[in-house]
């Protein structure tokens, strides 16, 4: 068959992209390209050595597994080769994997599966002899991977010793080394603030913190381990099944994952990979997909393994939370305090299950330090709900003609002049409420959810109404009259009527819920709370000073501040006497919270709660009085642990705080 010449020039393009690709990814721990990007390259090249053979040469990067071992260190044969996983996206892939399980194993019936997140960090074997750790070697390129004992020696989670009963004289314990997101985000934050480059993402922390020459290095970056098979192991088999191995191994001491399910059926395994799915982010390290495993070793052996995969195991991958796409634009937001944040606007990509068309670039420092310019090619990333993220610019892909950005020095909405606090990352408008975009954000703000709580007064209609005149301010809210709002485009009778009684309802309140719906920097939710219930009516809080305010917990030097100088401004003054002369009131309620015996206690809460949301809890728990902290500490007074509880739960016993389950926290809320 003769080749085309496009399709031998893509093929050897293909393979000096991966190879370059290969070395940034596991050699240097910078990888350029998302994993998506990179998988897209590899299969493409897959495709064109399938399609025409000829084109395959024994040093295509489609015949080696993962990266080389580097030189820096020693150079491990692994006794038993490190396998791969061959990846499915979606049910039709899963069917045919499991029909081809079933074809070659010559039966009907589909075999148990063994399911477990697939985590995203670097796989390990790790070799005890008489229950010792003498080595661990990560797996390179399947067959010779890198000395990394002393670096490993240093992960809490692995155990040095092997405990309990019926050890094997050598055993080789394979899982995956990992960077828990908490870990991973203070690692960067301390990066960034030692002017040093943060990692892209928690697989290359990881990765990079395992390959450090200096393992008192490696011993101060938070890794953990789950391990997931067994590699050489001498003796008789303990073990007939996954499951069984990996009870063994959690009773030697190892750390195996708490999320390990055996299921009976496609059927079963579609689910569990939805429900994982639906806690990927809730989970506190980051997984691409979820593992099934033939949970029968016998089975296992039966089935073997093709080139580099076994033919007894399959990755179904989550989507990707990273993409590629292009800068089309950067626009400047004005937002409710004048803050100006710069924000890309993306050629639409698909990524961790939605379209993003924008992603924040957060503010000057961080577009300087990742010098995004229009007309880049970036790498996006949106993991759950957080807002969409540039982490990086794919340099080369950078056209000629690109410039620098830079914050203009005039507020694109108002023309004030933009003001930047010395040692302040953030630039502001100095327009305040002169400045639309400032009031249209107070108006927002003032009807949100957690503020007065406005049914049907969404973000546009606020911008309509500001930009047509009618409303300057949120008290202007409480005189909208039915002719003015059934006048504009697109507002049916209905509708205004509906905003109006909305806003009747709007009119009762509490004081907390009033107070944050001002708007005061610095003042959120749990702030507003802390005032109201100190307080208690808004001519004590008027009449305070700094002095006392700093006195409340939570309060510090600048929230005071903000506070006594919102009180102090007469525009401010005046929005809220017509306010209240609108009709806004609230009970005295707060009051009762103070008797509550969780008042003034710190709470945290963690793991799974079954039978209420987080928020829900954590509202309830706000409205008794108690604070809702994120981490345990020593003046912690109670750690609510929900199913799968982890680190947190382990930091309480350490610490001695009271742990209480979900039943308990119900008994208080009722
Ligand atoms: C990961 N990455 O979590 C395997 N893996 O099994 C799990 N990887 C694996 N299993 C055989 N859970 C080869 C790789």
């Amino acid at each position: 068959m003769t080749i085309p010449t496009e399709s031998s020039v893509r093929a050897s393009e293909l393979r000096s992209l991966i190879n370059r690709y290969n070395v940034l990814y596991y050699v240097e721990d910078s990888p350029e390209v998302p994993d998506v990007e990179y998988d897209r390259l590899f299969r493409e090249l897959q495709q064109l050595e399938t399609d025409y053979p000829a084109l395959l040469s024994t040093d295509s990067p489609t015949q080696r597994v993962g990266g080389k071992a580097l030189d820096k260190f020693e150079q491990i044969t692994h006794s038993i080769p490190m396998l791969s996983l061959d990846n499915v996206f979606n049910e039709d892939e899963l069917q045919a994997f499991n029909q081809r399980v079933c074809d070659w194993l010559n039966t009907a019936d589909t075999p148990i599966y063994a399911a477990e997140p697939k985590l995203d960090g670097l796989a390990i074997s790790i070799r005890y002899e008489q229950g010792i750790l003498v080595q661990a070697a990560t797996r390179g390129d399947g067959a010779i991977g890198e000395n990394v004992t002393a670096n490993v020696r240093t992960i809490p989670t692995i155990p040095l010793v092997l405990h309990g009963e019926s050890i094997p004289d050598v055993v080789e314990i394979r899982g995956e080394i990992f960077m828990p997101k908490a870990g991973f985000e203070a690692l960067n934050q301390a990066q960034i603030e030692a002017g040093k480059k943060p990692f892209v993402n928690p697989r290359n922390a990881a990765a990079g913190a395992l390959r450090q020459l200096d393992s008192k290095i490696t011993a101060s970056r938070p890794l953990a381990m789950y391990c997931y098979g067994l590699g050489e192991i001498s003796g008789d088999s303990q073990a007939l099944s996954h499951s069984d191995a990996m009870q063994l191994l959690a009773g030697w001491g190892c750390r195996v994952s708490p999320e390990l399910e055996t299921l009976n059926s496609v059927a079963e395994c579609l689910d569990y990979i939805e429900r994982l799915g639906e806690r990927r982010n809730s989970l506190e390290y980051e997984i691409d997909g979820v593992v099934l495993k033939v949970d029968s070793i016998a089975l296992q052996q039966r089935l073997g393994f093709v080139s580099r995969a076994p033919r007894w195991a399959i990755a179904h991958k989550f989507p990707a939370q990273e993409e590629m796409t292009q800068v089309e634009d950067i626009e400047i937001q004005v937002g409710r305090t004048g803050a100006l944040t710069p924000v890309a606007r993306l050629k639409p990509v698909f990524v961790g299950g939605v379209t993003v068309s924008n992603a924040t670039l957060h503010n000057q420092d961080e577009i300087d330090r990742k010098d995004v310019r229009v007309g880049d090619t970036v790498i996006v990333r949106r993991a759950g709900d957080v807002i969409p993220e540039v982490v990086q610019v794919v340099l080369t892909k950078r056209p000629d003609d690109t410039v620098k950005f830079v914050i203009p020095s005039l507020c694109p909405v108002c023309q004030s002049e933009v003001e930047r606090v010395e040692g302040e990352a953030i630039a502001r408008c100095s327009g305040g409420l002169y400045c639309p975009a400032q009031r249209k954000e107070a108006i927002k703000h003032f009807s949100s959810r957690k503020a007065l709580d406005v049914d049907g007064l969404g973000d546009k209609l606020v911008e309509v109404l500001v930009d047509e005149g009618l409303i300057n301010d949120s008290a202007d809210l409480f005189s909208l009259s039915l002719e003015h709002l059934s006048a504009l485009e697109r507002m049916g009778e209905k509708s205004a009527l509906n905003l109006i009684s909305a806003l009747q309802v709007a009119k009762t309140t509490t004081f907390s819920r009033f107070l944050y719906s001002l708007g005061i920097r610095e003042v959120g939710e749990a702030t507003a709370r802390s005032l109201a219930m100190t307080y208690l009516t808004l001519d004590a809080l008027k009449a305070t000073d700094e002095v006392q305010l700093i006195e409340i917990e939570d309060v510090g030097p600048i929230v005071a501040h903000h506070v006594v100088t919102f009180f102090h401004q007469a525009h401010n003054l005046d929005v809220i006497e017509r306010l209240l002369a609108a009709g806004i009131n609230w009970p005295l309620e707060e009051k009762a919270q103070s008797d509550s015996f969780l008042s003034g206690k710190t709470v945290v809460l963690t793991g799974t709660l079954e039978q209420l949301s987080r928020s829900e809890a954590k509202e309830k728990l706000l409205a008794l009085g108690a604070k809702v902290a994120g981490s345990v500490s020593k003046k912690t007074d109670y750690v609510v642990a929900g199913r799968d509880a982890g680190s947190k739960l382990t930091k309480a016993e350490s610490l001695g705080v009271e742990v209480v389950d979900e039943s308990t926290l119900i008994t208080w809320i009722s």
